[in-house]
C-alpha cells in the first residue's frame, strides 16, 4: 500500500510524493492474544519528607513567575531521579499547566485532595481560576544540563505569550554548578 500526499491546488501538479510504503511479511504469524483485563492503577508517586518545594505564581496571560519565556534561560534546576512538589498559585483566570518529561500526581486543589478519576498519573493539570493546586512531580534520570525542558500553561494562545518556563535535569550535587543560560535548543 502506497500512501500519498495530495496537492491542494488544481495549478500545482508536482506536489504528489510517495509518503510511505507499507509491505506485508512474506509469511504470517498469529497475533498474541489481547490481555483480558487493562492494567491496573500505577503506583502513586511518594512524596519523600522534606521534599523540595517549587513555587509557580500565574497571575496574568504571558508570564510565569513575572517572568516572559526566554529560551536562553533556564528557571530551575532539578536534579535527577527527585520527586518535588510544585506549587501552582493561579491568582487569575483558568489555566492549564503542563510539564514536559514528567509524570505527576494532584496532591490536592485548595488543600482538597482530588477525586479518584483524576488522581491517576498526568501531565498537565487543569487550575481553577483563582486556586493552588500541588503536584507530587517526579523526574527522570537522565541527564543534560545544557538541554532543557518546559512547563507552561497549555492554553496556545496563552504559551504562545511567554507563558512558558525551562529547566533543566542534571546529576544530584551539580545543580549550582551549571550554567542558568544556554544557546538555544529543545527536549521536545
Ligand atoms: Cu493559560
Amino acid at each position: 500500500m502506497l500512501l500519498r500526499t495530495v496537492s491542494g491546488a488544481d495549478d500545482i501538479d508536482e506536489g504528489d510524493f510517495d509518503l510511505v510504503r507499507i509491505v506485508a511479511a512474506p509469511r504470517l504469524a498469529a497475533s498474541p492474544p489481547l490481555p483480558g483485563r487493562l492494567t491496573g492503577a500505577p503506583a502513586p508517586i511518594v512524596v519523600p519528607s522534606g521534599a523540595r518545594v517549587r513555587r509557580f505564581r500565574l497571575n496574568g496571560h504571558d508570564a510565569i513567575n513575572g517572568k516572559e519565556m526566554d529560551m536562553s534561560r533556564i528557571d530551575e534546576v532539578v536534579p535527577a531521579g527527585a520527586v518535588e512538589i510544585w506549587e501552582i498559585e493561579n491568582t487569575v483566570y483558568a489555566h492549564n499547566f503542563h510539564i514536559h518529561e514528567v509524570a505527576f500526581q494532584v496532591l490536592d486543589v485548595d488543600g482538597v485532595k482530588p477525586a479518584a478519576w483524576a488522581g491517576g498519573h498526568k501531565d498537565t493539570v487543569y487550575v481553577p481560576p483563582k486556586s493552588t493546586v500541588r503536584l507530587a512531580v517526579r523526574f527522570g534520570r537522565f541527564t543534560d544540563p545544557g538541554t532543557p525542558y518546559m512547563y507552561h500553561c497549555h492554553i496556545l494562545r496563552h504559551e504562545d505569550s511567554g507563558m512558558m518556563g525551562q529547566f533543566v535535569i542534571v546529576k544530584p550535587g551539580t545543580e549550582d554548578r551549571v550554567p542558568r543560560t544556554i544557546p538555544v535548543q529543545h527536549h521536545m
